[in-house]
């Protein structure tokens, strides 16, 4: 381990790869554009390890969370935190890496609504903040393009009903609604944190078909331009 110019750690032999993180509402589309990216370009894909979200050891934390967030918000995105790092440090061989989100939006985003929401006490909040900011002063976490879904809750709402996850079906469209503006807020308007990397937006309320045909007329913008 070595230090990086800003005082980070960086592992040695480790080459500069491009890193780019798919954002977006819950069932915006983010699984779909990773999977068509990983088919037909030249990178490794990192999707969201929900799987272990929901089961740890034989718990299940996000389904913890949606039932009684005051109580188990933090211990879900304790979990988010450690795993999404994880993705972030997670060795590739391709010269890119695409991640489903980040560590950012799990904290700007999520933990953020959980808190604002009144469902995340303030000290919990507090613990997870001074472990993100030290996570985030320490270690070197870089990304290159932000590629953002943008969807309308309403949508997310269908294709949470359509894709049937038995956690989310508690899921309202307040949620969506809350998620949605902080989203807008940080990465549309950047009035709410820092922006990490340049945005791409691309609009995602559209049936699979447009959107197959939008991340290939989108293709070079991403591939090429975040290098
Ligand atoms: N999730 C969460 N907190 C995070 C990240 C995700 O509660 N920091 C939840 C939202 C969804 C699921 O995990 O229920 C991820 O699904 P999707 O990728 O479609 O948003
Ligand atoms: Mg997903």
């Amino acid at each position: 381990i070595m230090s990086s110019s800003e005082g980070k750690l960086l592992r040695i032999g480790e080459e500069k790869k491009t890193v780019i993180c798919i954002e977006g509402n819950i069932a915006s589309g983010k699984t779909t554009c990773l999977e068509y990216f990983s088919k037909t370009s030249n990178l490794e894909v990192n999707t969201e390890p929900v799987s272990r979200w929901r089961n740890v050891k034989g718990h299940n934390p996000l389904a913890l969370m949606y039932q009684d967030p005051m109580r188990w918000g933090i211990t879900l995105q304790t979990y988010v935190q450690l795993t999404m790092l994880e993705q972030h440090l997670s060795a590739v061989s391709a010269p890119m890496k695409m991640m489903e989100r980040s560590i950012y939006s799990a904290k700007y985003i999520f933990v953020e609504n959980l808190y604002r929401s009144g469902k995340m006490p303030q000290v919990d909040f507090a613990v997870l903040t001074e472990w993100f900011d030290w996570i985030t002063k320490n270690i070197y976490i870089p990304v290159d393009l932000i590629v953002y879904l943008q969807t309308s809750p309403q949508t997310c709402l269908e294709r949470i009903k359509q894709r049937c996850r038995e956690e989310e079906k508690v899921i309202p469209l307040e949620y969506l609604e809350a998620i949605h503006q902080l989203y807008e807020d940080w990465l549309i308007n950047q009035t709410l944190f820092p922006v990490p990397a340049p945005v791409l937006v691309i609009p995602a309320d559209h049936n699979l078909q447009k959107m197959l045909h939008q991340y290939e007329e989108n293709r070079e913008k991403i591939l090429i331009d975040s290098k």
